[in-house]
C-alpha cells in the first residue's frame, strides 16, 4: 500500500518554488486586513460595515464570521444572535491565517466565551504589529445582563491581546468599573483601561455625554487628546462603533501612527453618520462610502 504524499501548503507555483507574498506583492498591493466578526444582516454593522471601510480605505478585507445576527422586525427589532460552530470559526481562521502574512487584525463581536477562547488560541499562534478591539458586549436595543460572561471571558483573554481598544460609553463602563457621566470621567475610564491592558485606548462618549460634540478621549499611556466633533442628531446609529474600529485598523495597516488613525478614523465615521442611510429600524446606518464624494 503506498501513503499519498504529504499536501504542501502554501501551494507550489508554476516555477517550482514554493510561492511567498514577497515574490508575488508589488509596492501597489493593499495591505491584506483581517476582521474577526459577526454578519449582522440588514449591512449596518459587524462584519459588512468593516468591509466595506476597508475597501473605502484601501486596504484588502478579509473576514471570519463569528456569529450571525437577525434583527426580528417582528419584536422590537431584537436581535436574534447564532454563533458559528467553533469548528467552523477556527477553519475559516486557519485558512486565512495560511493564505496571507497578516499583521493587522481588527475584532467585533465575538458573542460567546468559547468563541473568545477560539479567538483568542488562533490570534496567539502568530505575530501581530496591531490587534485593534472593539470590545462589543452588547448592540443597540439590546440587554446589558446577557453579556457578562462574555465580558468577563473578554477581559480576561483578548484585552491583554490588544494594541488599540475602542470602548464606547457602556464598555468603558464595563472594563473600567467607574460610572461616566462627563467627560473627566471618560478620560479616568480611558486612563484605567489603558493600565489593565496596555493598548492604545480610544473612549467613546457618542452620543451619550451631555453637550453639542461627540467626545473620544484617545490615550496611549503619555498623549490624552479628546476628539471632538459636533453630534449629528441625538440617537446612536448602527454600525457607527464597527467602522471607527475597523477605519482605526485600515489606517494602521496603511502604516500610520495610532493619533493619526484615530484622527482620520473619526472623521470616516462623522462624514458617514452624517450621510446615513434611513431604514425602518429604529436606527440609521452609516454610509461609509460617503466619504467618498
Ligand atoms: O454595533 C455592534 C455590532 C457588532 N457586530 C454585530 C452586530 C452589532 C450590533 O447590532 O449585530 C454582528
Amino acid at each position: 500500500m503506498t501513503s499519498s504524499p504529504a499536501i504542501e501548503w502554501p501551494p507550489p507555483s508554476r516555477f517550482g518554488q514554493t510561492r511567498r507574498m514577497s515574490e508575488t506583492q508589488t509596492p501597489a498591493s493593499p495591505a491584506v486586513t483581517l476582521t474577526i466578526a459577526g454578519s449582522e444582516a440588514t449591512g449596518g454593522a459587524g462584519a459588512q460595515a468593516d468591509l466595506k471601510t476597508f475597501q473605502e480605505l484601501g486596504v484588502y478585507g478579509v473576514v471570519a464570521l463569528t456569529c450571525i445576527v437577525s434583527f426580528d422586525p417582528k419584536n422590537e427589532w431584537q436581535h436574534r444572535f447564532v454563533p458559528v460552530d467553533q469548528q467552523v470559526i477556527a477553519d475559516q481562521l486557519e485558512a486565512i491565517q495560511s493564505c496571507y502574512p497578516l499583521r493587522t487584525v481588527k475584532l467585533g463581536m465575538l458573542g460567546t466565551p468559547a468563541t473568545i477562547d477560539t479567538v483568542a488560541a488562533a490570534l496567539q499562534s502568530q505575530e501581530w504589529d496591531n490587534v485593534v478591539l472593539d470590545p462589543v458586549l452588547i448592540c443597540k436595543g439590546q440587554e446589558p445582563g446577557a453579556a457578562l460572561d462574555t465580558d468577563q471571558a473578554l477581559k480576561a483573554n483578548i484585552l491583554p491581546l490588544a494594541t488599540f481598544v475602542t470602548p464606547n460609553h457602556f464598555e468603558a463602563e464595563s472594563l473600567s468599573g467607574i460610572t461616566i457621566e462627563s467627560l473627566e470621567d471618560l478620560e479616568e475610564a480611558a486612563r484605567i483601561i489603558h493600565r489593565q491592558s496596555g493598548a492604545v485606548v480610544l473612549a467613546k462618549g457618542g452620543v451619550r455625554i451631555e453637550g453639542p460634540d461627540a467626545v473620544d478621549v484617545y490615550f496611549d499611556g503619555e498623549t490624552l487628546e479628546v476628539l471632538s466633533s459636533p453630534k449629528v442628531g441625538e440617537v446612536a446609529v448602527s454600525g457607527a462603533g464597527c467602522t471607527l474600529a475597523a477605519a482605526i485598523a485600515a489606517e494602521l495597516a496603511k502604516g500610520a501612527a495610532p493619533l493619526d488613525a484615530a484622527r482620520t478614523a473619526k472623521e470616516f465615521v462623522t462624514e458617514g453618520i452624517r450621510n446615513r442611510v434611513a431604514s425602518n429600524a429604529p436606527f440609521d446606518a452609516v454610509w461609509q462610502g460617503s466619504a467618498r464624494s
